[in-house]
C-alpha cells in the first residue's frame, strides 16, 4: 500500500494500476489512496462528474450541463473495451449525456441488480473509499426518495441528470460518521472550495465606487452546505492536491482558518476567473499562483516605486488640466492606476525576455500612456499639445500628410527596463474607431516576429488596452482574439487590459452588454481573467505582473480588467451628471487612488511624509522642467517620419518608375519548381492535370493562366529574397478552385506547397499561404499591420467574394485609404476582390469597385503632372484601384508592389470567369524583359496602366468609327461581339488601372482615333470625369 502511494497507484479490481491506465475503465471500484492520486484520477476523469455543483451554479449558463469527455478520454473508453468489461458495459459517454453515474442503463429502464455498498456500511472516507460506488449509492437513493439524501445532493442530482422531482423538499439526513468526520462533511469542504475557486471573484471587492450590487453566490456560504458556527473551529483534513493552500502537504486546518485564506486568495481586491480553463495544467499552475501566494508582498522598494510611477500618472494628467483647462484630452482620471500596471508588466515581461512590445489602445489615457509608458519626451507631448512649432520640412512646404487628433498619433520609442535592459516599445496609430487597431496591432507583432525569426514567440509581445464599452461591443474583438491560436496568425498570447471605467460614454453597463463583465468575451478562448479593483495600486500590479507571468508561460492570451471610474465626463468639458447622476455624487467625494496609496503607506509607516513630499516635488519640478523646454521645442524629422523605412521615399520625393520583366531563364526555372510535385506525391487526378498543364504553359511559354501568372509573380518575388504572404478564407486552393497552392495527398492527407521550395532550403514562412478564420474585419487588420512593419513583403487578403469586403469596411476607410495622409504610414497592402457578375446573383457579384473609386483622393478637375520623369501621380495619390484583364498584367501589378521605392495599397477587381477564360491566357514572353517581344515597349516589360486596343490600329486609324474604353473582364464579351459582327470599324481599350487615372495613356488614345464617338463601358462617374477631363485638356 505504502508503495502503491508512492508510486500513484490507483487499486481497481484486484490490483494496482496507474491512474493514466485506468483512463479506459469505469470509476466504480477505484480506490484512491492519496491526495495527489485523486489529481490524477480527476484528470482521467472529467472533474465536472465529481464536483459539478459549484459549477452548475454559476452565473454563467453556458456551464450548467457538465460537458462531454474529451476526447482523448472518449477514445480510450472506446478502445479497451476486452480489457475492461466494466468499461464496455459502462459508457461513461452515454452516462454523461443521460446524466447518470451509474449508467449502464437508459434512463427509464430499470436499474441493474445493484452490487452497493449500502451507506450505513461505508467505512472509508473520501480519499481512501470506493467514491464512485458512494456517488452512485446517493444517486440511485436520491432517484428513490429525493430527500433520503443531503439537499446539496437533492439540487446536484436534478441539475446533473435533468430530472425533476417535484416532491423534492429540503431534508438533511444524518450522515455517517466516519472519526470526526463524515465522507459527505469532506465532500461538502471541498466543494465549497471548488466553489471559491470558480466564483470567489463574485465576491471579490472590485468596485472602487461600491455601487457593485451583486449578489454573492449562495455556494460560498458555509451555511449552503449546512455547516453552522458550531463547525467553524472543527478540523478538517484536506489533503486533497488541488494545489495552493489546499495542498496535500497543508496540515488539518480548522473550517474557518480554510475560509479565511480562500476570502483572502479569491475575495480580496483581485478577482480570478480561471476555473473555466480546461487545461488543468494551466489551472494548477494559475490556482498555486492564486492560492500559495496570495496577495503579493512588496518591500519597501517595490512600494516606493509603485508609488512614484502612480505620482507621475496622476501628476500629468493633474499638470494637462491646470495647463490646458477647455482641451479634450480623454484623460486617465479614476483610473492612474493603469500606469504603474502596465510599467510593471513591461519590466515583468522585460525580465522574462520580452525584446518589444508593441501597443495598441483608444483615446482613454493615451497621452499618459505615451509620456510615462512609452516615454515619448514630455516637452514634445507638451508642445503638440499646444499646436507648438511645426517641423523644419512643414515650414519648407515639405509633405506632412493632413495629420490627426493628438490622441490617435502613435510612436516608438526604446525605454530602460527596471532591471536595466531596454524594450522597444511601439504604439500603433489609430483612428477613432474603436477597437479597429486590434488586428492591426497583432498582425505587426507577427510580422516582427516573422523579422527576427522569433518563431517561439517570446521576443515581441502584443499588449491591447480597451474601454468596457467597447471590448464588450465591438464584433472586431472577438474576432481578433480568435487569431490567437491559429498557426499562421498567433502572436504567443496578447495581454488585454481593460480600462473598466463602467460606464461608455453616457450608457451604462446594464444598456450595453449582456453578459455579466465586460470581459466574458474573452472566456470563449478560455483566457484567464484578473479583474482588479482599480483603487488599489498594488492589485493592478500585481494582476498586471501575473499577466506578463502567465503569457511567457502559456503562450496565450490573458486579460487584466481594471475595475475603475471616470472622474469627469466622457472627456472633460463634458458634464456626466446629465446622465449619471448618483455615480458622479459618489465620484465627487472619491479620494484618488494616489491619496489612497499615500494614506495606506503613511499609515503602516511604510514611507514617511518627508519623503512623500521630495517624491511629488521632483515629479512636478520635471513637469514644469518639460513644460519650459516644450516652448520652443522643434521636432526633427524623425518624430514626423518616425515609422518610414530608410530609402523609401515620400509622395514629395520622385521615385523611378522601374520595369518588372524577368529574365526569360529565371521565369523557367521558377517555373519548373512551382510546377514540379515530389514523386512520393499522390495528388488528386483533376490537380495532377491541372499541374501538368500549367507545366505544359511553361514549357510551350504559350498560354499562361491567371493562377501560373500569379504563382509566377509569388516564385520570382521570393527568388529576389521577398517574403510573399497571402491569407484570406480558402485562398490555399481558391475559392473558385483556380489557385491550388497547397495540395493534398490523397492517400495519406499530407499537404505540399510547390511555392516553398523555389529556391534551396527556403525557410517555409518566406512564402506564406494559409487560410485564415472565417472574419473580414480581424483578418484584413492583421494582415494590414502585418504588411506595416517591413516594406520588403508583399502580402496579399483576398476576400472569398468581392461584396464581403464590406464586413471590413472600417480598414479600408479608416486605414488604407486614409492611413497615410493621417499618420504618414506606408503600406504596400495588396487586396483581391473576386468581382463581377458570372451568373452569383446581382450585388454578391460587386466589389463595390465604385467605392473605392469615391474614396480615392485625387482631385477629378486636375490633371495633375504626367511628364514620363516627373510623374508623381501615384506617388500622392492615396492607393490603387485596378482591373486587370490579362495574367501578364497581373504578374507585372503584383511584382510593381515591391519593386519601386515607396509602398501603396492596391485593391485589385480580380476576376471570375477568366481564371479559366479561353482567350484570357498570356505568353511567356509577356512576363519576359526581352527587347522586341510582345509587352516590351520602349520603356521596358512592365505593368500597362492601359491596353491599347488588339487591332492595333496604327495611329490616326482612318477606318475607325467608334472608341470604346472599358475595363475588366467585359472587354472579352465586347470583343467577341466585334468579332462575330466584324466589326473591324470600332476599337477597344481597356483602362487597366482605374486609379490613379491613366489620363496620359487615355489622352493617346484619345489623339490616335480624333472625333470619334468615344464612351467608357460600363461607366461611372468617376472615370466619365475623368475621361471628359482628359478630352477638355487635348
Ligand atoms: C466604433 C465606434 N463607435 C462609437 C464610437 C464613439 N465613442 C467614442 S468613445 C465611446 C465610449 C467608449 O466607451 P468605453 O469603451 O467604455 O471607453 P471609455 O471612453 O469609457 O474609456 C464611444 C461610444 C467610436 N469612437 N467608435
Ligand atoms: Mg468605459
Amino acid at each position: 500500500m505504502k508503495g502503491a502511494q508512492v508510486l500513484g497507484m490507483v487499486w481497481y479490481r484486484s490490483g494496482w494500476h496507474s491512474p493514466k491506465k485506468l483512463e479506459g475503465c469505469a470509476r466504480r471500484s477505484l480506490v484512491i489512496p492519496n491526495a495527489s492520486v485523486l489529481d490524477r484520477v480527476l484528470k482521467a476523469y472529467p472533474i465536472q462528474t465529481f464536483l459539478s455543483p459549484a459549477i452548475q451554479f454559476t452565473r454563467t449558463a453556458r456551464w450548467k450541463t457538465p460537458p462531454a469527455l474529451s476526447k482523448i478520454q472518449a477514445k480510450s473508453l472506446h478502445k479497451a473495451p476486452g480489457k475492461h468489461p466494466e468499461a464496455a458495459e459502462i459508457n461513461p459517454i452515454e452516462s454523461v449525456r443521460t446524466k447518470r453515474f451509474h449508467a449502464s442503463q437508459p434512463i427509464n429502464q430499470s436499474a441493474p441488480a445493484p452490487r452497493t455498498v449500502p451507506l450505513s456500511h461505508l467505512k472509508d472516507n473520501f480519499l481512501h473509499g470506493t467514491n464512485s460506488n458512494f456517488l452512485e449509492e446517493l444517486q440511485r437513493m436520491w432517484e428513490q426518495n429525493p430527500s433520503s439524501v443531503d439537499e446539496t445532493w437533492q439540487i446536484f442530482f436534478q441539475n446533473f441528470t435533468g430530472l425533476s422531482h417535484a416532491s423534492l423538499k429540503p431534508n438533511y439526513v444524518q450522515p455517517t460518521i466516519v472519526g470526526n468526520q463524515t465522507v459527505q462533511e469532506n465532500m461538502r469542504v471541498l466543494l465549497l472550495i471548488r466553489a471559491y475557486q470558480v466564483n470567489g471573484h463574485m465576491k471579490a471587492q472590485l468596485d472602487p465606487l461600491g455601487l457593485d450590487q451583486r449578489a454573492v453566490p449562495q455556494e460560498l456560504d458555509p451555511a449552503y452546505y449546512n455547516f453552522t458556527e458550531k463547525d467553524m473551529d472543527r478540523e478538517f483534513s484536506l489533503g486533497v492536491s488541488l494545489g495552493g493552500v489546499l495542498s496535500e502537504n497543508s496540515p488539518p486546518s480548522t473550517l474557518r482558518s480554510i475560509i479565511q485564506r480562500l476570502e483572502k486568495a479569491y475575495c480580496g481586491t483581485i478577482g480570478y476567473e480561471y476555473m473555466h480553463i480546461p487545461d488543468r495544467e494551466k489551472c494548477n499552475w494559475l490556482r498555486e499562483k492564486i492560492e500559495s501566494h496570495g496577495q503579493r508582498k512588496y518591500s519597501s522598494e517595490a512600494k516606493a516605486e509603485i508609488l512614484d510611477r502612480l505620482m507621475w500618472s496622476t501628476n500629468f494628467e493633474n499638470f494637462l488640466a491646470q495647463k490646458w483647462t477647455a482641451a479634450k484630452r480623454f484623460g486617465l482620471e479614476g483610473c492612474e492606476t493603469l500606469i504603474p500596471g502596465m510599467k510593471e508588466l513591461i519590466d515583468k515581461a522585460a525580465d522574462l525576455g520580452v525584446e518589444s512590445v508593441v501597443i495598441g489602445m483608444p483615446h482613454r489615457g493615451r497621452l499618459n500612456v505615451l509620456g510615462n509608458v512609452v516615454r515619448k519626451p514630455l516637452r514634445q507631448i507638451f508642445n503638440e499639445f499646444s499646436g507648438g512649432i511645426k517641423p523644419a520640412e512643414v515650414e519648407a512646404g515639405g509633405y506632412t500628410g493632413s495629420g490627426d487628433v493628438k490622441y490617435h498619433l502613435g510612436t516608438s520609442y526604446d525605454r530602460p527596463t527596471r532591471s536595466g535592459k531596454h524594450i522597444h516599445l511601439s504604439l500603433v496609430a489609430n483612428p477613432s474607431h474603436l477597437e479597429a487597431v486590434a488586428p492591426v496591432v497583432i498582425g505587426k507583432t507577427r510580422a516582427k516576429q516573422f523579422y527576427a525569426q522569433d518563431t517561439k514567440r517570446l521576443k515581441h509581445m502584443a499588449v491591447l488596452l480597451h474601454g468596457d464599452g467597447s471590448f464588450s461591443g465591438q464584433g472586431v474583438v472577438y474576432e481578433t482574439l480568435h487569431l490567437s491560436d491559429l498557426v499562421n496568425y498567433s502572436t504567443g498570447g496578447t495581454v488585454h487590459i481593460v480600462v473598466n471605467n463602467q460606464v461608455a460614454f453616457t450608457t451604462d453597463p446594464k444598456s450595453s452588454r449582456s453578459s455579466p463583465y465586460c470581459t466574458d468575451v474573452a472566456k470563449a478562448l478560455c483566457a484567464p481573467i484578473f479583474h482588479a479593483n482599480g483603487d488599489d495600486v498594488e492589485a493592478v500590479v500585481q494582476a498586471c505582473e501575473l499577466a506578463a507571468e502567465w503569457r511567457c508561460q502559456f503562450h496565450s492570451d490573458v486579460v487584466v480588467d481594471i475595475v475603475c471610474y471616470r472622474r469627469f465626463g466622457h472627456n472633460e468639458i463634458d458634464e456626466p451628471n446629465f446622465t449619471q447622476p448618483k455615480m458622479y455624487q459618489v465620484i465627487k467625494s472619491h479620494k484618488p487612488s494616489l491619496d489612497i496609496y499615500i494614506e495606506k503607506l503613511t499609515t503602516a509607516r511604510e514611507i514617511g511624509p518627508d519623503k512623500i513630499k521630495s517624491m511629488q516635488e521632483r515629479v512636478m519640478s520635471m513637469l514644469n522642467d518639460e513644460f519650459n523646454h516644450s516652448k520652443d521645442y522643434v521636432p526633427k524629422k524623425r518624430d514626423w517620419l518616425a515609422a518610414f523605412w530608410a530609402g523609401f521615399k515620400g509622395p514629395e520625393q520622385l521615385s523611378r518608375v522601374r520595369n518588372t520583366g524577368v529574365e526569360p531563364e529565371i521565369l523557367k526555372q521558377v517555373g519548373k519548381k512551382i510546377t514540379q510535385l515530389p514523386a512520393s506525391f499522390t495528388p488528386h487526378r483533376a490537380i495532377k492535370r491541372i499541374y501538368e498543364q500549367r507545366a505544359q504553359m511553361i514549357e510551350t511559354e504559350q498560354g499562361i493562366d491567371w493562377a501560373t501568372a500569379e504563382a509566377l509573380a509569388f516564385g520570382t518575388l521570393v527568388l529576389e529574397g521577398n517574403h510573399i504572404r497571402l491569407s484570406g478564407q480558402d485562398v490555399e486552393r481558391g475559392t473558385f478552385s483556380h489557385r491550388h497552392a497547397v495540395l493534398h495527398d490523397q492517400k495519406t492527407g499530407e499537404t505540399f506547397c510547390p511555392l516553398h521550395h523555389v529556391v534551396e532550403n527556403q525557410a517555409q514562412e518566406m512564402f506564406t499561404v494559409s487560410n485564415s478564420s472565417l472574419s473580414e474585419f480581424g483578418v484584413l487588420g492583421f494582415e494590414l499591420g502585418y504588411s506595416m512593419e517591413n516594406p520588403n513583403s508583399l502580402v496579399l487578403w483576398e476576400g472569398q467574394f468581392g461584396d464581403f469586403a464590406n464586413g471590413a469596411q472600417v480598414i479600408f476607410d479608416q486605414f488604407l485609404s486614409s492611413g497615410e495622409a493621417k499618420w504618414l504610414r506606408q503600406t504596400g497592402l495588396t487586396v483581391l476582390l473576386p468581382h463581377g457578375y458570372d451568373g452569383q446573383g446581382p450585388e454578391h457579384s460587386s466589389a463595390r469597385l465604385e467605392r473605392f473609386l469615391q474614396m480615392s483622393d485625387d482631385d477629378p478637375y486636375v490633371i495633375p503632372e504626367m511628364d514620363p520623369s516627373l510623374r508623381k501621380q501615384i506617388q500622392e495619390v492615396n492607393w490603387q484601384v485596378v482591373n486587370v484583364t490579362t495574367p501578364a498584367n497581373y504578374f507585372h501589378v503584383l511584382r510593381r508592389q515591391i519593386h519601386r521605392d515607396f509602398r501603396k495599397p492596391l485593391v485589385v477587381m480580380s476576376p471570375k470567369n477568366l481564371l479559366r477564360h479561353q482567350s484570357c491566357k498570356s505568353n511567356l514572353s509577356e512576363f519576359d524583359n526581352l527587347e522586341g517581344h510582345p509587352g516590351f515597349d520602349k520603356q521596358g516589360t512592365r505593368f500597362k496602366r492601359l491596353i491599347k486596343d488588339s487591332n492595333n490600329h496604327t495611329d490616326n486609324e482612318p477606318g475607325v468609327r467608334r472608341l470604346v474604353f472599358c475595363s475588366g473582364k467585359v472587354y472579352y464579351e465586347l470583343d467577341e461581339e466585334r468579332q462575330r459582327l466584324g466589326s473591324l470599324d470600332v476599337a477597344i481599350c481597356r483602362i487597366e488601372q482605374l486609379c490613379p487615372f491613366p489620363y496620359d495613356l487615355v489622352q493617346r488614345e484619345l489623339k490616335r482615333y480624333p472625333s470619334k464617338f468615344v464612351f467608357h463601358y460600363p461607366s461611372s462617374i468617376h472615370q466619365m470625369q475623368r475621361l471628359s477631363g482628359a478630352k477638355k485638356n487635348l
